[in-house]
Formats: C-alpha cells, sequence, structure tokens
C-alpha cells in the first residue's frame, strides 16, 4: 500500500497530446538509451523502410511526416524495447523467483533485455544460463515424450511477425494439435466472429482513405488518445471535410474531446481540434439499448434506410424487425442511461448521413454479449447501406501491432477447413481437425491436468488472462513451460516444474542470418501487408530471432521431418515463399513486398461482397446486456492507462484522467462515494462472488465522471476479479469490461 504515499489526483486535462506528449515521450526514451541512438530510432517509426511501431496496428499514412511520425505512446514502446541495460546471468544469480514476484510489474519491466537463454530446473528456486542447443533438446524431448500432442499448448501474442507466426502454426499442426490460444481471443474475437457471420469476413472494411469520405463516424469503446494515437489524426483530417464524430463511452476520454497534433506547429500552438460532436455517456455495456434505440427510430421512415442495398444485398430483415418490435424506445433509451436529447440527436444525423463508419475497440468486445455489440452495428450500417462504398464501412481497431497479421497467418485454434486443406495440399501432411483450446479453456484443461507443455510466443499470459490465482495454479501444474521474450515479466515468475526463458530480437533489431539483413512482415489493422526493418545491433549476441527459434524448436520436435526448418530461416524470403503457396492472397510476396507501401489483402465487404452461406449480408437479432448477479453493487471495467502497453508498465501516470503515481485506483461517481461514505484516496477492497469469492484490497477511490454504478479499474491490476467462465457467448472473451462488484472501505 505504500504506493498511496505517492498517488496524486488533479482534474483531468481539457485537451490531449500537444507539447506536453513530445516532453513527456523524449523525457522516456532519453532514460532508456543515449540521445543519438533515440534520434536514429525515431527517424525510422513508421517510416517507408523502417520500423513497424509495436505500439499499435493503426495504419500509417501515405504521405508521411519528415521528422518521423510522432506518437507519444509509439516512442514509449520502442524506448521500453530498445533499453541498453541488460537482464542476464548476472541478474538472474541477484534474484531468486520468489524474490522476484514480490516486485512490481514496472519494476520487472526495467530491469533491461533479456540476454540469454535461461532455465529454472525441477526443485530449484531460480534460473540459470543453458545453452541454446540444450534448450532446444529439452523442448524436443518433452515433446516427443507426450501421450497425444493436445497436452501441449502453444500461446502467441501479436507482436509476432507473419514469418514466425506461420512457421510456427505450420509445426504445431504438423506436431499434431490446434491448440494455438493467442492474445486475440482476449482482445478482438468478438469481432471476428460478430463481423464473419454478417459480413463474411472478420476483418474491418474501412481503409484509410474513408476517413476522408465519411459523413458520420460512431467511436464505441476505444480510447485512442492513449491507445491508437495516429488515429486522432486521421480524425481531426476527417472533421476538417466535415464528418460528424459521435462518441460512446461511458468515461469521457480528454482525447476526443480535444486534441492538438504534434506533427504540426499550429497543433502546438493553436487551442487544438475539437473531436466529438456529440458525446454519449453511456453505462457500460449498454451500448446494444443505445444502438437498438437508434434501429427503431431509423425504421420508423423508409426514407432514412437504403431499400435497395437492403433488398440486394442483405437478408433477415423480417426478423430484425420483429425483434425491434418487442422493445420500447423509453426502455431502451433508460437502460442506455443516456438522455432522449442525444438519442434523439444522434438518430437524425444517421438518419441523414449515408456514408458511416462505425469504430469501436475493447470497450465493445469484452462483455458477454459482445459479440452482439458487433453484430447489431453491422445492423445499423446495413440499414444505411453503410458498407462495401468509399467512406462508409467497420473499423474494428486492432489492437498488438500484428495481431491481424498473426491470424491470417493461421495462429487460431479453430482454423477453418479451406486453411487445413490449403496446408495439406502446400505440405502434404494431414492437419489435425478438431478444435484446439483457446485461453479460457487453456486454463480449464491446465488446471485438469490436460496440459504438460505450455509456450508462449511473446506475450504476458498470466497478467493478461482472467482470474489471476487460478491461472497461476494452472501453469505451474505443467511440467515443461517455455517462453520466448523481449523482456521479463510475471509469467515467467510463475513456473512449470522445469522453465525456459528463450530470449529474442525485438522489433527494432536487426535480423542477421547468414550475414544478411531480413525484414520480417505484418499487416496492420486495415489489411494492408508490409516489412518492419530493424535498425538496431541486438543488445546481447546471444539473442535469436523469433523465425529462428520457432524453427529450431520444431525440428528438434519433429525429427526426421521433411521440411528443411534451418534452411528455410536462412534467408527469410524462403519463409514468405511458403506463405505464397499456402496462404490467398500472398501470391509472389517477396515481389510485391519490395513496393513501398505494401500491398492490400483481399476484403470482400469492402467491395460489398459477402462471403456468407448466402452470399448476402445478414441482419441478426441480438441480446440486450446481462444483469450482473445479485449480491454486486456495481459493475467495473478494468482499462489502460496512458502509461502501459497492456501489461507492460512504463510509468505510473495516467495524465489524461489526471491520475499520478499510482495504479492502484477505482474510478467511481461522486454520488456513489457519497451513498458509500466514500472521499477522495479513502483505501477500499474490491470483491465478488461468482461461482468463486475473489478480492483484491489496497485501491484508492477517485472520483471521476461516470455513469452512476459504473465503476473502472486498471488492467491487470484488477484481473484476480475476472471470473474465468465471464465471457463472451460465442468467442470466448473474457467478459473483462462487465464484472460485477463491491466497493468497501478498509477501516
Ligand atoms: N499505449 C498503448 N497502446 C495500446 C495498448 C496499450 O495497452 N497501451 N494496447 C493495445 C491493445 S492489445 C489493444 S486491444 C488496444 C486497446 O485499446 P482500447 O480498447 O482503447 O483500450 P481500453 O483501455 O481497454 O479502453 C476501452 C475503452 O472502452 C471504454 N468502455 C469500457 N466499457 C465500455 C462499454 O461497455 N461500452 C462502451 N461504449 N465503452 C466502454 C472505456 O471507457 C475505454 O475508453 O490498444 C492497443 N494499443
Ligand atoms: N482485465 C483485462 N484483461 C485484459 C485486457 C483488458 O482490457 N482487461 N485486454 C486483453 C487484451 S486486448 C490483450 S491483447 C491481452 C494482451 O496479452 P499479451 O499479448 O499476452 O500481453 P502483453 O502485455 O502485450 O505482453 C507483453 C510481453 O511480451 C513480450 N514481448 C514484447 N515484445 C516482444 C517481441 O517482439 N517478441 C516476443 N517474443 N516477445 C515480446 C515481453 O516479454 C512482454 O513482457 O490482454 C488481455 N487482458
Ligand atoms: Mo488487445
Amino acid at each position: 500500500m505504500s504506493e498511496h504515499h505517492h498517488l496524486r489526483i488533479e482534474k483531468p486535462p481539457k485537451v490531449s497530446v500537444g507539447p506536453k506528449s513530445v516532453t513527456t515521450a523524449s523525457k522516456m526514451i532519453l532514460k532508456a538509451m543515449p540521445p543519438w541512438k533515440a534520434l536514429r530510432l525515431l527517424g525510422k517509426l513508421n517510416q517507408k523502410k523502417g520500423i513497424d511501431c509495436p505500439g499499435c496496428a493503426w495504419p500509417d499514412p501515405d504521405k508521411r511526416s519528415k521528422i518521423g511520425e510522432f506518437c507519444e505512446n509509439g516512442v514509449k514502446a520502442i524506448a521500453e524495447e530498445a533499453q541498453h541495460k541488460l537482464a542476464g546471468e548476472d541478474f538472474f544469480k541477484l534474484h531468486t523467483i520468489d524474490s522476484l514476484r514480490k516486485k512490481s510489474d514496472y519494476w520487472l519491466g526495467h530491469q533491461g533485455r533479456l540476454a540469454q537463454p535461461m532455465i529454472k530446473k525441477e526443485g530449484s528456486a531460480r534460473y540459470e544460463p543453458i545453452a541454446w542447443e540444450e534448450a532446444f533438446e529439452t523442448i524436443g524431448n518433452h515433446l516427443k515424450s507426450l501421450s497425444h500432442p493436445d497436452e501441449a499448448v502453444f500461446y502467441t501474442s501479436g507482436r509476432t511477425s507473419n514469418e514466425a507466426a506461420f512457421l510456427y502454426q505450420l509445426f504445431v499442426r504438423k506436431y499434431g494439435t490446434n491448440n494455438l490460444p493467442d492474445c486475440s481471443n482476449m482482445c478482438h474475437e468478438s469481432s471476428g466472429i460478430g463481423l464473419s457471420e454478417t459480413l463474411g469476413i472478420g476483418k474491418g472494411s474501412v481503409t484509410l482513405q474513408d476517413f476522408e469520405h465519411a459523413e458520420v463516424i460512431l467511436i464505441f469503446g476505444q480510447n485512442p488518445g492513449t491507445n491508437h494515437p495516429r488515429m486522432l489524426s486521421s480524425l481531426e483530417k476527417a472533421k476538417r471535410k466535415g464528418a460528424k464524430i459521435i462518441v460512446i463511452n461511458p468515461l469521457k476520454e480528454v482525447a476526443l474531446m480535444k486534441f492538438k497534433n504534434p506533427q504540426k506547429i499550429n497543433g502546438w500552438i493553436s487551442k487544438g481540434t475539437e473531436i466529438a460532436d456529440l458525446y454519449l455517456q453511456i453505462r457500460i455495456n449498454e451500448d446494444v439499448a443505445l444502438l437498438k434505440a437508434w434501429l427503431k427510430l431509423l425504421l420508423q421512415d423508409e426514407n432514412n434506410l437504403d431499400m435497395d442495398f437492403i433488398r440486394d444485398k442483405t437478408s433477415g430483415i423480417e426478423a430484425l424487425k420483429a425483434d425491434l418490435a418487442n422493445h420500447e424506445l423509453e426502455d431502451l433509451i433508460r437502460q442506455s442511461g443516456l438522455s432522449k436529447e442525444d438519442v434523439l440527436l444522434s438518430a437524425h444525423w444517421l438518419s441523414a448521413k449515408n456514408k458511416i463508419i462505425a469504430c469501436w475497440a475493447m470497450g465493445l468486445t469484452q462483455h458477454v454479449n459482445a459479440v452482439d455489440n458487433i453484430r447489431e452495428i453491422v445492423n445499423l450500417l446495413l440499414l444505411k447501406g453503410s458498407i462495401g462504398k468509399q467512406g462508409a464501412g467497420t473499423c474494428p481497431v486492432r489492437g498488438h501491432s500484428n495481431v491481424q497479421g498473426d491470424r491470417t497467418m493461421g495462429i487460431w485454434e479453430r482454423p477453418t477447413k479451406a486453411w487445413t486443406d490449403k496446408l495439406k495440399e502446400a505440405f502434404n501432411f494431414d492437419p489435425p481437425q478438431s478444435p484446439g483450446y483457446n485461453v479460457v479453456e487453456t486454463i480449464e484443461a491446465m488446471n485438469q491436468n490436460k496440459v504438460s507443455f505450455f509456450m508462449a510466443l511473446g506475450g504476458n499470459f498470466l497478467p493478461a488472462a482472467p482470474d489471476t490465482l487460478y491461472t497461476e495454479q494452472g501453469i505451474r501444474k505443467c511440467e515443461l513451460t517455455v517462453h520466448i521474450s523481449t523482456k521479463l515479466n510475471r509469467t515467467h515468475l510463475a513456473p512449470g516444474k522445469i522453465s525456459l526463458i528463450l530470449p529474442c530480437l525485438g522489433r527494432t533489431d536487426k535480423h542477421i542470418q547468414n550475414g544478411k539483413e531480413q525484414v520480417v512482415t505484418v499487416e496492420n489493422s486495415m489489411g494492408v501487408v508490409h516489412g518492419s526493418h530493424g535498425s538496431l545491433t541486438p543488445p546481447s549476441k546471444l539473442l535469436k530471432s523469433e523465425p529462428e527459434i520457432v524453427a529450431s524448436i520444431a525440428a528438434a520436435a519433429l525429427g526426421n521431418d521433411d521440411i528443411n526448418w534451418a534452411g528455410l530461416v536462412e534467408d527469410y524470403d524462403n519463409i514468405r515463399a511458403l506463405i505464397a503457396k499456402a496462404v490467398n492472397g500472398f501470391e509472389n510476396y517477396n515481389e510485391r513486398l519490395k513496393r513501398d507501401n505494401g500491398f492490400e489483402l483481399p476484403n470482400g465487404a469492402r467491395k460489398g461482397e459477402f462471403n456468407t452461406p448466402s452470399k448476402k449480408a445478414v441482419f441478426t437479432v441480438n441480446q440486450l446486456s446481462e444483469k450482473i448477479p445479485d449480491g454486486h453493487d456495481y459493475v467495473m471495467m478494468t482499462i489502460r492507462s496512458h502509461d502501459q502497453f497492456n501489461t507492460t508498465v512504463y510509468g505510473m501516470d495516467d495524465r489524461y484522467r489526471g491520475v499520478f503515481g499510482g495504479r492502484n485506483v477505482v474510478f467511481m461517481n461522486k454520488e456513489d462515494m457519497q451513498s458509500e461514505s466514500l472521499s477522495q484516496g479513502d483505501i477500499v477492497e474490491l470483491s465478488n462472488n461468482y461461482k468463486i469469492s475473489r478480492k483484491v484490497a489496497g485501491f484508492a477511490v477517485v472520483p471521476y465522471d461516470i455513469p452512476k454504478g459504473c465503476v473502472a479499474t486498471y488492467f491487470p491490476e484488477a484481473n484476480p476479479l475476472v471470473p474465468l467462465h465471464l465471457h463472451a457467448r460465442g468467442s470466448h472473451t473474457p467478459a473483462s469490461k462487465s464484472v460485477g462488484v463491491n466497493v468497501r472501505k478498509v477501516k
């Protein structure tokens, strides 16, 4: 609780980005590396032939700023990775695993880059060095010893390049399992499921250019000022061209209200651009109620709708109308927590316009009815014919910089038949057909002793997952855990009986194979595939690239395999030649990559072609939010602060929400505080009681402009409260934005 000595709460600022963001980022990068290195890196960020920013998956504009595309959180992401400091043999000699567990995530992340392969042997209390070859042999032998390939699980996080991801899934399927859970399972899985079912493709349909033609942009459940800062430039441009922006979010996120563009000098001195024309402060998880209200209002007059589109391109409108007839407008508005005026005004704007873009992120995907959220947005766009035309469409804003690419490369526990058929044809083996474990199922299977081997290609599984205690218990039951990582993290500290840490090159590092510099490729949020050219000398000579590590493990586990794994990684062009053979849309991959901006993958919905069984876009009937179980007073969302990347804590401040020096806080409505007799800074315990009772203690109360009955905490501190089995219907995405909790003052 000592952290609260430093906690300072201020009024949130009125404008985002601007000069403050440049100074904050500069300070952070200069702490991590000398100025010459910082300048070199910044000049390469998101430039053609430069480094794809590991910060998020927002696409780069065709025309880029000469000084580098500045983004505060992009700079923080590379400062975090390109640290000068090293955590190697000496570091691990100093600390037992138990002593490291007592440190904060911030401390763990600031011990430098992992420098050499390490092993925790059975019964040992610490990690010690191991040679690469021995590490690969240990893994290969263990995998060969399992009685069934399904006893092994292979997790992926979304920074992994296309090359590493493709090799990984090929190896895992040749080994014989589809146990390929990934961070997507906790992230945009609900979007993928909802969009595939209704529009025939799990990805968004818009391009960056569409933002310049949109008449209305809806931004649901997303905080781009922190998580996708480069999106703000697109929104600013859209506003200048006359688009109206409607934000739907329980919190007033400052960057969605006012933004000063750091790319432009007048952005520094002006008052900033107002982003939202209307800010709908909805109650947590009541988006379907609002959407249904809009649908009802639009359906009152055919002139509001695109009747030709509905007739020619869609199916299911009658069932939708019948469902809406069961709901009263007044009830829906009341449930949303919004004022009638605001709902009517926004519906009026939607009725008059036809080019609508809907953007969303975790505020919609992490609820029990998350897939319903996405499908209800599709209903709205279909009524308006706002799909498959310029200035309109779906825009799920992805998280990790290559999370979309990893899925395109086959990282999926439920591969389609088309995918496995193509693998079979290209590689002449029988890929497993039965579905593998997703994240939630992995945790359950571990706890039931069905999993003996857990490997992670990146990420930080333990704190990212729901029900931290149960997840930790599961991981510790494994015989062997393997972590391919750049930085020390909490999952390394919950080892299986034996545990390996295999340190890899990061996005900023040069990949040299056979004396030749290599390029890796990634896919952004809008389906453009392009290269990323690391430019720094790797911090330690003992690091290997992800493709090389994966290939070496494959060779060790599969023995006499007909794929020349070592030969493949000698030149990444060889891997891309395989991808070209096995993945639709990647024909002539190597040649097309040489084009400056990369290339766009096929996207039916973008052209108004829907790859559903009926070849039509599908209207669906969706459910309103679930009630929080009795005995819980508040619904809690777990969100990101401005100083973190998922489980990586860059710093202790959340500047845009006025919170400094601490992360164990709970944002509450002032009236709720009054009724609980709570004052700012009071220390509370948060608890809940689903099937299992859970609590976290030592959270300081922060009064905030948030709807009554709703509270917010930071991820991952509040993850112990997210029940494992509270997840989205259809996608299994943990409902980490709508968890029932109680708040109790600690005397
Ligand atoms: N700097 C930085 N960049 C990142 C990340 C990071 O941690 N740091 N993470 C990356 C990843 S993996 C991802 S997935 C994205 C995440 O990007 P976001 O989705 O923007 O991240 P969250 O902080 O989870 O924010 C969710 C937003 O949804 C709102 N919200 C919560 N519940 C509801 C609801 O029921 N309805 C509505 N309408 N809104 C709701 C919250 O108030 C918040 O503004 O960012 C990516 N980029
Ligand atoms: N309660 C709650 N839980 C959530 C969320 C939430 O909003 N609320 N969000 C969910 C979401 S959207 C996501 S995406 C997941 C994130 O889950 P993960 O993707 O598993 O977690 P990260 O924190 O992004 O992973 C950070 C680690 O990745 C490693 N790393 C960084 N760069 C590289 C690299 O280039 N290569 C390799 N091999 N390793 C690297 C570092 O060791 C670092 O410690 O968390 C989910 N969990
Ligand atoms: Mo994510």
